[in-house]
């Protein structure tokens, strides 16, 4: 099924890691709504990954965050979808610059609230890219 018009976009999300948990919040936009999902949002025009991470979970979560890294990209079709789209999910690792700061839900209209979730303990569902990605053993957590 093509779009007229339509192009794919670039996502970039951060796996947010606190020991063995990760922060998730319940989705409230339209794509993937009432799944939890990672912060994250769209590459702008000359950021790299690390910026575009680092820039959204300020803004979804407040949080400051460091050691960004590149952890793998997935093709996501949300072609079913009201406006059809197509994103290149980029995800990223990260940790709290400083390991004392909450997170605050910053865009209510966008997310119902951030919280720590175990890995092996995980809220459901899960927005459906990263119900695949835990489906197929995929590990967020450094080595060690
Ligand atoms: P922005 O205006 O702040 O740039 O965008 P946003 O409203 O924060 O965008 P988003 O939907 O949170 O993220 C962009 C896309 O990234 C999303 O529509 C689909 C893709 N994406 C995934 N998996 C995940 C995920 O776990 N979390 C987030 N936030 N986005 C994801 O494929
Ligand atoms: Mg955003
Ligand atoms: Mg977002």
């Amino acid at each position: 099924e093509k779009e007229a018009g339509a192009v794919p976009r670039v996502g970039v999300c951060v796996f947010l890691v606190k020991g063995k948990a990760v922060l998730l919040g319940r989705r409230l936009s339209s794509i993937g709504h009432s799944t939890f999902a990672l912060p994250g949002g769209h590459l702008e025009f000359g950021e790299s990954f690390e910026e575009c991470g680092s820039r959204e979970l300020k803004e979804e979560t407040g949080l400051d965050i460091a050691q960004v890294e590149l952890l793998t990209v997935t093709n996501n079709l949300f072609l079913e979808e009201p406006k059809p789209s197509h994103y290149v999910t980029v995800f990223m690792r990260a940790v709290l610059k400083d390991p004392q700061q909450v997170p605050q839900n910053l865009e209510p209209h966008k997310c119902d609230g951030w919280d720590w979730y175990d890995w092996d303990n995980l809220p459901k569902p899960l927005f459906w890219p990263l119900e695949k990605m835990v489906q197929d053993g995929f590990d967020p957590f450094p080595i060690g």
